[in-house]
């Protein structure tokens, strides 16, 4: 197989993502696409040139061109399009969160061991060069052992109560929505880059608008509605505009994530503060070709992304050479890069050596957010019970 075939399943905000970012390849054909009916599914399969549209994901999976398949759909339709793609016997990206709680998860990566699907998920903040240079300088040691790891991902997107979408509700995305809608992107990173496995949490989630005004008209994520009086109703939210959480690491460290979607003037300010026994890491996704050095014994510096001065192991996320700006679309490229490169080489999948998230990342997200549920909910410290054994290392 030179060239795989790829169904896209949803076609919002995200999906749109994918198959820009999958075109990008150069081995990769977006043969289909699904959506909630056939006219949707047919409207955006001819605005995005891709040469099958259906109105059911059942009818996408059936088709037998297909090798790989993009869950782009809202939440509560990720476990059983995952399901049955993979009992068809096709590779899945799944975007993130994985299911609507862990038992859902566990079973994907069950299916997955069966089926030997390779799988993984969309946590494509990971893939951000400077990311990939942190966890390398980490691994050799020049930051020393750690002792915090520290930051937030804020948004304002969701910060007036006309401001409404399908993730507030907690049927549609989950129990959980700031922890695990941005709260886990923040999560798996600061993982990836330490190598440490969060331990146990104590957190404390807030609802700063437990009533919104649901729009008659549903909006795309991201998309400010104009609305009238009358052109809404009233309803309750049941999910969490905001989590903060202090966390024991398995390797030593302590930390603390603040979560927040109701924040003015943040976009998407994805931030990370890393302080260890030699120096300390500051980096965040708004200003991302750029990390700051702290130093106790000399001048503070300022890390420029710059390929050509990275360990070998982070250099090949660069594309650009210094001063050529990689954003949030190039995190994406990489991430299905890495994947796609895995099942053209026809290797077994082998979470263990998967050098991508895969399910089983999914799956220890998930049990993340368990435990902060569980914390916020009884007011105490919570171990994480993780399920599947990943080994020491955070995968
Ligand atoms: C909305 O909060 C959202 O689209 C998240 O769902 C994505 O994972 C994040 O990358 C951008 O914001």
């Amino acid at each position: 197989m030179n060239k795989v075939r790829v169904g896209v399943v949803g076609c919002g905000f995200i999906g749109r993502i994918h198959i820009e970012t999958l075109r990008r390849l150069g081995y990769v054909d977006v043969v289909a696409v699904s959506e909630k009916d056939q006219a949707t599914a047919a409207s955006a399969a001819e605005e995005l040139r891709v040469p099958r549209a259906y109105g059911t994901y059942e009818d996408l999976l059936k088709d037998r061109d297909i090798d790989a398949v993009h869950v782009a759909t809202l939440n509560n339709l990720h476990y059983p399009v995952a399901k049955m793609a993979m009992e068809l016997g096709k590779h899945v990206l799944c975007e993130k969160p994985l299911a609507m709680e862990a038992a859902q998860a566990r079973d994907l990566l069950d299916i997955a061991a069966r089926t030997g699907v390779v799988h993984a998920i969309c946590h494509n903040m990971r893939y951000y060069p400077l990311v990939k240079q942190a966890r390398a300088m980490v691994k050799a040691g020049e930051v020393g052992a750690i002792r915090l790891i520290h930051g937030h991902y804020l948004q304002d997107w969701l910060f007036l109560e006309t401001d409404y979408n399908w993730r507030l509700v907690s049927s549609i995305g989950g129990k959980s929505r700031a922890m695990a809608d941005i709260g886990t992107h923040w999560m798996d990173m600061v993982q990836h880059i330490s190598g440490q496995k969060v331990a146990s949490v104590f957190a404390d989630l807030t609802t700063f608008l437990p009533v919104r005004k649901k729009p008659k008209r549903e909006a795309a994520t991201f998309v400010v509605q104009d609305v009238k009086p009358g052109d809404y109703e009233d309803v309750k939210i049941d999910t969490e505009d905001h989590a903060t959480v202090m966390m024991d690491f398995n390797g030593g460290a302590k930390g603390v994530l603040l979560a927040c979607q109701v924040c003015a003037g943040r976009k998407n300010y994805i931030h990370f503060e890393i302080n260890g026994t030699r120096r300390s890491l500051d980096w965040n996704g708004q200003e991302p070709n750029s990390m700051w050095v702290g130093e106790r014994g000399s001048r503070n510096g300022e890390f420029m992304k710059e390929p050509v001065l990275f360990h070998p192991e982070a250099a090949r996320y660069g594309y650009v050479a210094g001063g050529l700006g990689e954003g949030y679309l190039d995190t994406f490229k990489s991430l299905f890069a890495d994947f796609y490169a895995w099942i053209l080489s026809g290797r077994p999948m082998d979470t263990t050596a998967a050098n991508f998230p895969t399910f089983l990342t999914g799956l220890s997200e998930l049990e993340i957010v368990d435990a902060v549920l569980e914390s916020a909910r009884t007011g105490r410290r919570c171990e994480v019970r993780y399920s599947a054994d990943q080994g020491p290392e955070y995968r």
